[in-house]
């Protein structure tokens, strides 16, 4: 690695508030790799889906039960909030094949009443290679 870059490195490393290289590294490499698992719509992955919504939006809360219902064998909870007098949140755990948990959090995020949504992927073993 050229000297600027590794000196850049260090200086993320002491922002971030890692112990030391390997320790930032490992992490990049995982991060690299839930990434990589994560575009190939076969991987085994698990994650959690988070939707902020406003429950008086007509038939949102219809419309998001029902895209969990179709889906119910990759939703492992659900946890509703409801933060304040319109608006919800909604944290729901998944965990299933990469493409269809894509397929399932598009459909959630862009429902009606939806104004915020975010993915966030970790990795699994695949249970059909133990
Ligand atoms: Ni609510």
């Amino acid at each position: 690695m050229d000297e600027g870059l590794l000196q850049q490195f260090d200086q993320w490393i002491q922002e971030t508030g890692y112990e030391n290289r390997s320790e930032a590294v490992r992490n990049l490499v995982r991060d690299a790799l839930v990434q990589k698992a994560w575009e190939d719509d076969e991987q085994y992955v698990a994650g959690s889906i988070l939707i902020f919504y406003d429950h008086h939006q007509r038939d949102a809360l219809q419309e998001l039960t029902e895209i969990q219902h179709k889906m119910h064998d990759m939703i492992l909870a659900t946890t509703h909030f409801h933060l304040d007098h319109d608006n919800c949140l909604e944290l729901i755990v998944v965990k299933g094949k990469s493409g269809q948990l894509r397929q399932l959090s598009d459909q959630l995020i862009s429902a009606k009443g939806v104004k915020y949504g975010k993915f966030t992927v970790s990795p699994v073993t695949d249970p059909s290679k133990k």
